[in-house]
C-alpha cells in the first residue's frame, strides 16, 4: 500500500499499475523500461504540462475535431495507465480507437481490448491486415481503422511505425515525453507531456476551442518550434534544478 502522503505518489501508483498489468499480461515488459525513460524526461520539464504542450494539446483537438476519420492508436502501456481517459476523449472527439502492438499476440490483443470496453471505450476489432508498409506486426490494421484514417494518434509510439504511417499519407499525431525521440521527430505533431496529463488535456481542448481557434491552431502548427520550446523548457528546469 503507498502512503498517499509519499511526495511521489502519484509516480509510484503509475508503477505499481504498470508492474500489476506486466504480470497480467497487458503490459509488456519491454514497456516497464519505456515508460522508466519516459520518466527520466517527465522529472526534466518538471511533471507538469509545459506551456507548450499545452499549445500542443489544443491543436491535437483542434486535428481530431476536424479530420474525416480519426483513429486513436492504443499499445499496452497507454492502455495501462489511461483506459478511462482514452474513453473520455473518444467521447468528446467521436474518433475511433484501433489497439496496435509492438509484441503482438492475440492474447495480448483480446486483454487490451477488454480492459479498454471495461473503461467505457468502444474499441474497433476484426480481421487485421497487413496495411502499414513495416515488416513487422505492427503492419497489422483494420481496413476500417487505421486502413482508413486520415489521422492517427499514437501515444508512446516507435518512430518507424510513426514514419510508416506517414508515408501512408496520413497525419500523425505522437505523445511523447521524449522529444529526441524519432517519433517526436517524425510525427506532424508531438505533445511532449506525461499521456495521463495529455489525453484529458485534450478531451479538454475538445470542448473549449473558441470559434476559429482550431483553424488558427491547425494553421500555425510549427513541430519543430514546439520540440524546441521542449528542450527550452528543460534546459531552463535543469538551469535552477539545485537552487
Ligand atoms: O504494448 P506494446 O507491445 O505495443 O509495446 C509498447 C512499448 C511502449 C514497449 C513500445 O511501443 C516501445 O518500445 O516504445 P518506445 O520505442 O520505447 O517508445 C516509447 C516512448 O514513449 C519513449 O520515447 C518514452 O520516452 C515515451 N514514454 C514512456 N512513457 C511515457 C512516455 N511518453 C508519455 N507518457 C508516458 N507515460
Amino acid at each position: 500500500m503507498i502512503p498517499r502522503d509519499h511526495p511521489r505518489y502519484r509516480s509510484l501508483v503509475a508503477r505499481e499499475r504498470l508492474a500489476r498489468c506486466a504480470r497480467e499480461g497487458v503490459v509488456a515488459l519491454e514497456g516497464l523500461a519505456a515508460h522508466g525513460r519516459g520518466e527520466a524526461f517527465d522529472y526534466l520539464i518538471g511533471e507538469k504540462t509545459t506551456r507548450s504542450a499545452a499549445l500542443a494539446e489544443r491543436t491535437a483537438a483542434a486535428m481530431l475535431l476536424s479530420a474525416r476519420h480519426a483513429v486513436i492508436s492504443v499499445n499496452g502501456n497507454t492502455a495501462a495507465l489511461a483506459a478511462a481517459e482514452i474513453a473520455a476523449l473518444q467521447r468528446a472527439s467521436g474518433a475511433d480507437i484501433e489497439v496496435n502492438l509492438f509484441h503482438r499476440t492475440e492474447e495480448r490483443m483480446e486483454q487490451i481490448i477488454r480492459l479498454l470496453t471495461e473503461h467505457g471505450a468502444r474499441v474497433l476489432s476484426g480481421n487485421a491486415e497487413r496495411i502499414v508498409p513495416l515488416s513487422h506486426d505492427r503492419a497489422l490494421s483494420l481496413p476500417e481503422g487505421i486502413g482508413d484514417a486520415d489521422l492517427v494518434l499514437v501515444p508512446l509510439e516507435d518512430g518507424d511505425r510513426c514514419a510508416a504511417l506517414r508515408k501512408m499519407g496520413k497525419t500523425v499525431i505522437t505523445i511523447d515525453l521524449n522529444p529526441l525521440s524519432r517519433t517526436a521527430r517524425t510525427a506532424n505533431l508531438t505533445i511532449v507531456d506525461e499521456v495521463t496529463r495529455a489525453i484529458p488535456a485534450i478531451t479538454a481542448a475538445c470542448t473549449t476551442l473558441e470559434p476559429g481557434e482550431g483553424e488558427r491552431l491547425i494553421a500555425s502548427l510549427d513541430n519543430t518550434y514546439l520540440l524546441r520550446a521542449a528542450i527550452d523548457e528543460m534546459r531552463e528546469n535543469l538551469s535552477h534544478a539545485l537552487e
